[in-house]
């Protein structure tokens, strides 16, 4: 039996400037919309929702070696590890709906001011590991881990807007899950970073279970340390997830996404988590949005405790008729 976190926190972060396709900005509303806030508290937790962060977006931010809007992600990531620190600081475990995955640098960064031991679990499509120099697009969402990463800041240049980073991971506190579009460049720095990571393919030879065991052996097994997870809706399979700005066919199921959660929730240690790139403006309708905004509540309830067997916190001994 887990001992629980006394409070949740939620975040929202409406921030789409880290890729090119408008309507990110409206997942945090979205995912409220469907319940969050009443699922969590349904858990035992006392939630408190935190709002969203107001980001301001300078009028003129050029390209910087290809790299969009850096200062404008810059400035947002500052302001979004700013507001993860005083959660984290103030007792909280805290929920970051992005938004796009560039939101990862400001998470990961916040976390580690008061957590600098914690590890790293990305479960993702993408590996969103690009530096400026491999990155096909620009576009910063598919870069956060680079700046995170110390065995590649030899490779990251002075982007304006990001002179407040620091690197705060090493290439074994990180594992990704769920990989199945990875750009050359990436595959290169994963490879000789010895990076651990489980694509789609990993996912279907060994199974999930194995795939969690794995994880949560290589990241916790010298010591238990506080687990960041940084959840891309684009892990999900597209038939399950598709209100998303870059859906890759063949990912995970429902099951495979809930066991994961579950199996994270029961190590005890999870405490920042973020659920990044819902985007309702990409569904085809209506249905498809509800559909992809419940999927993250259900994936974030699980990731907090909410149990397929059945309820138990609340009520501690089972209730006796007399
Ligand atoms: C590509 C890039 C990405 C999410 C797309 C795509 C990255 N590797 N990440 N959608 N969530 O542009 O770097
Ligand atoms: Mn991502
Ligand atoms: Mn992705
Ligand atoms: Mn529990």
């Amino acid at each position: 039996q887990q001992s629980r976190a006394q409070s949740v926190a939620v975040l929202g972060a409406p921030f789409s400037r880290g890729q090119k396709r408008r309507g990110v900005e409206h997942g945090p509303k979205v995912i409220r919309d469907a319940g969050l806030i009443e699922r969590l508290s349904g858990l035992d937790y006392s939630v408190h929702d935190f709002g969203d962060l107001h980001f301001h977006h300078p009028e003129m931010d050029e390209p910087y070696m290809g790299v969009k809007f850096p200062r404008t992600v810059g400035a947002a990531n500052k302001m979004l590890s700013g507001a993860v620190s005083r959660a984290i600081g103030a007792g909280h475990t805290l929920v970051m709906l992005g938004g796009d995955h560039s939101l990862g640098i400001g998470s990961v960064s916040g976390h580690a001011q008061q957590c600098p031991d914690l590890c790293l679990i990305w479960v993702d499509a993408h590996a969103d590991v690009n530096t400026p120099m491999t990155s096909p697009s620009g576009n910063l969402h598919g870069q956060p881990v680079a700046f995170m990463l110390k065995e590649l800041q030899d490779k990251m240049p002075d982007i304006p807007g990001f002179s407040w980073t620091k690197p705060v991971l090493s290439s074994r506190d990180l594992v990704y899950i769920g990989l199945r579009d990875v750009d050359p460049g990436e595959y290169h720095i994963m490879k000789n970073l010895g990076i651990q990571y489980f694509t789609m393919r990993d996912i279907d030879r060994l199974g999930i279970q194995r795939v969690m065991e794995v994880t949560l052996d290589h990241l916790l097994a010298r010591k238990q340390r506080p687990i960041h997870l940084s959840f891309d809706i684009d892990a999900f399979d597209p038939s399950l997830a598709p209100a998303t700005g870059t859906a890759v066919n063949g990912g995970l199921t429902y099951r495979e996404g809930i066991y994961l959660t579950e199996e994270i929730h029961n190590t005890g240690l999870l405490s920042v988590m973020d659920l990044v790139e819902v985007n309702p403006m990409l569904g085809a309708n209506h249905e498809a949005v509800e559909a992809t905004a419940s999927l993250a509540v259900d994936v974030i309830a699980s990731s907090l405790g909410q149990t397929r067997e059945g309820a138990h916190a609340s009520i501690g001994v089972p209730p006796v008729k007399n």
